[in-house]
Formats: C-alpha cells, structure tokens, sequence
C-alpha cells in the first residue's frame, strides 16, 4: 500500500489535519489504535478557540458547530465567595469562544472523512514508522493477525501522548520539558441545566472547581480531587454537596444535581516535547504537548500544530517548497509555548497545592485580586484565552 501523508492516531490533530489534506487533494491513510465507537466515546474538551472554529470550517466541518455551538464573550472567576465577570470580548475587540464538545468535533470530522470516502483503519496494533530519517518513510502495523505497510512521503504523529511516533525518535534527537501537578480533575457529564449561561473557574480553601457545559440541557463540571483518589470514593452526592461548597453562594444556589453519566478523575501535567520534526515525521498536538485543562487550550493548540503542518504540507505538494516543513517545529512552538505558561499560570492561580505556604497563599489572592481589578491584567487573560494570534 501506498500514500502521501500516513496520519498515526484519529484524534482532533489527525482528524482535522486528514481532512484539510484531502481539501487540496493530498491523499492520507489513518492508521488509529481503538474502533470506531471507544473514538466517538471519549469525552474530552469543551471550548474552542476562534482559530479553531476557522480551521474546522476549512476542513469542512462546521456546520453542526455553528448550529449547534454556544458562543460565549465571558467566562467569571468565583473566588472570596464573589464571582468576578472577565468581558472576554470587551476586552478583545468583540472576540469569543465557542462551547461545543470535542466528542462533537471528533464526530463530526469522522462523518466527513467517511463522506469522503477516505481510509481510517481501526483497530491497527503494533503501529511502528520506519525510515523517517530518510526519503523513503514508511509504516507498518498488524491488523486482523497480518502485519502491513504502507510507504509514503510523510508521517505525521497524531497519537497523544503515550502514542509511539514520540517514542520511536531516537533519544538523543528529542528533549523534553515537564511540570506534574500533585493533584487531579474529577469530572462529570450530567444530563441537568449549566448553573450559569457562561464558565466560572472557582479558587476555593477546599480545592478548585469549573462550571461548564455541552448545551442547555447538559452540563460538564470538575472538582479539584487529590491524585490517589479512587472514583468509587465519589458518589454522585458527595461530587454535588464538594462542587457546591466551593461555589459562591449565588452561584451553588443554581446547580441543577442529577445523575451523572460520566465520571473519570485526569491528573494534570504541563510536557512540551522539542523539536516537532525529526526528517520525514512530524509531532502534533498531544504527541508532542500537554497542557493542564484549566487554560481550555488542549484540543485548540492541537488545532493550531495541525494549521502549521498543514501550510508546510501545502507549500511542499502545491509550490514545491520545503519551506514551510522546515518552519514548522519553530512556528508551532512558538505558539505551543506561550499556551504552555498561559495554563500553568492559570492553574497555579486557580488550585489549592497542597504543600503550598503562607506566602503562596498570599501572593496567590493578590494574584486574583490584582487581576480582577486591573483592566489590563483582565485583557491579558481575555487575550490568551480567546486565542493568541497565529
Ligand atoms: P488524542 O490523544 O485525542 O488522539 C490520539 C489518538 O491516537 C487516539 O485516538 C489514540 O487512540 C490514538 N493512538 C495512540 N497511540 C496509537 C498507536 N500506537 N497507534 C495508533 N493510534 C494510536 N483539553 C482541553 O482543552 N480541555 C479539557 O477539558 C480537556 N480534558 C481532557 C481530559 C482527558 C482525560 C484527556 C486525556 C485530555 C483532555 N484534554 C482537554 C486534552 C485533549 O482535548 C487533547 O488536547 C486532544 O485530545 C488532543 O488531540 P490529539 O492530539 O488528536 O490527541
Ligand atoms: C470543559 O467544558 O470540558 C472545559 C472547559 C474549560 C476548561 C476545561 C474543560 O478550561
């Protein structure tokens, strides 16, 4: 078998990046460990950048998203038992983001590649590229008990993060960069109203929390939980009473409780793996960075890696130019990085540590303080969270 592109994982990145391929005619094989249906079950993120609504509708993949999404030009900081409005799109020019779930966006781009006609095998094992170092790349994989390969121009390495594409980069080609959090995410899907019509992100003694949402009718929220936490410990009722708890008062009156249907604990980390190519393969999205989820910038800076290489893969097919490949690592980086320290920060400001010192702590309130009061230290959130430029 052969191919130009073969894409390792259909994820986002892979997803996004096989479809605008294919809108310049660049023919792609998507080689994805899991089937069909674990791909269009993982429940991942949930707010997109502008950037990202503009890549998607490139790719041909919008329409439900723009039926469907919510726009939203606020998100409130709740902390003091006050909720704090940040204006994102007063403070941007009239920018937003769109709430609308990543299991949506992964559906929808899995309809369109099938629309297309456009080959994903499931189920691949034992996926391994070869020969990257050179001109002629190739991968191989078993599926149904038999070992293939498809040769091809380029590899891109959309696989996460325990993907193999990072981990078949010789050693000393490949430096890495990483930060653990020493506590998790518990979050759940319910089928109940949001408690408001727009995000609050809650620092409270008792940990962090986030009120989100994937529609009118169903709600996504997350509690700061510690890293050793076993979700049997946490039954419906007790995430409802913590989530309200650290809610101010205004805001815990208007949690909807209800069952959930969804529940799964994420440990957090910051990872920035460098550089983003290595001959013929290129890392992209979470195989080469991972951001805490308290910035909403997971899915939007895969999106963004996908716009770089997609350039590059565009000036070498149509204009003949290696170019743009050559100017990939440094351009995607360059973003990668300033939405690595954008979620740090959020996060450092937003969670409880648990080794934290007085001092922290007094720098950390002077920290939300000093943000909410201070019109240009709200535009420098509103800015970075709405999506720097490209
Ligand atoms: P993905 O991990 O989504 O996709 C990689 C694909 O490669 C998967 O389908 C996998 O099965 C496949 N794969 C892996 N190894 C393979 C192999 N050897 N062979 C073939 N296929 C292979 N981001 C936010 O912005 N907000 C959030 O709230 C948020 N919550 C998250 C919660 C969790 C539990 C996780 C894990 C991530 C979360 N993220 C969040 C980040 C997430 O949205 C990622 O940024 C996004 O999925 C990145 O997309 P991909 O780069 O495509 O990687
Ligand atoms: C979500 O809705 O899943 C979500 C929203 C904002 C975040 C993280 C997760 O910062």
């Amino acid at each position: 078998m052969r191919t130009q592109v073969v894409i390792v994982g259909s994820g986002p990145s892979g997803l996004l990046l096989g479809q605008l391929l294919a809108t310049i005619g660049v023919a792609t094989v998507i080689l994805e460990r899991v089937d069909r249906d674990h791909l269009l079950s993982r429940v991942r993120a949930g707010v997109l950048e502008q950037g990202t609504l503009e890549l998607l509708d490139e790719a041909g993949a919008g329409a439900r998203l723009k039926a469907e999404g919510l726009p939203h030009e606020g998100i409130s900081l709740a902390f003091d038992d006050r909720l704090h409005r940040i204006d994102l799109a007063a403070l941007t020019g009239g920018k937003h983001v769109m709430v609308y779930g990543q299991t949506e966006v992964t559906r929808d781009l899995v309809d369109q590649r099938e629309a297309a006609g456009l080959t994903t095998i499931y189920q691949a094992s034992h996926v391994e590229p070869h020969g990257f170092d050179g001109e002629a790349p190739y991968v191989t994989f078993e599926k149904d008990g038999v070992i293939k390969r498809i040769d091809c121009d380029f590899i891109a390495g959309c696989d996460g993060f325990h993907g193999i594409c990072r981990a078949s980069v010789p050693a000393g080609a490949i430096r890495t960069y990483e930060r653990a959090y020493p506590f998790g995410w518990l979050g759940i899907l319910a089928e109940v109203p949001p408690a408001d019509h727009e995000l609050i992100y809650a620092n409270h003694p008792r940990g962090f929390a986030l009120c989100s949402m994937r529609s009118a009718r169903r709600s996504r929220y997350y509690v700061q939980c510690r890293l050793d936490d076993d979700i049997g410990d946490w039954s419906d009722g007790r995430f409802w009473d913590e989530l309200r708890r650290r809610l101010p008062p205004e805001a815990a009156a208007k949690v909807v409780t209800g069952p959930s249907f969804e529940k799964s604990i994420a440990p957090l980390r910051s990872f920035v793996a460098e550089p983003l190519r290595f001959g013929r393969l290129f890392l992209v999205g979470d195989a080469a960075h991972i951001v805490p989820p308290t910035g909403a910038k997971g899915l939007n800076l895969a999106a963004s890696d996908v716009r770089y290489l997609f350039w590059g893969l565009r000036e070498f097919y149509r204009d003949k130019s290696p170019a743009g490949l050559e100017a990939y690592s440094g351009r995607a980086l360059a973003r990668v990085w300033k939405a690595v320290r954008f979620s740090w920060w959020m996060t450092m400001m937003l969670h409880r540590f648990p080794d934290t010192d007085d001092f922290a702590q007094r720098i950390q309130e002077a920290e939300l303080d000093y943000l909410v009061h201070s019109q240009a230290a709200s535009a420098a959130l509103a800015e970075n969270y709405v999506g720097l430029p490209y």
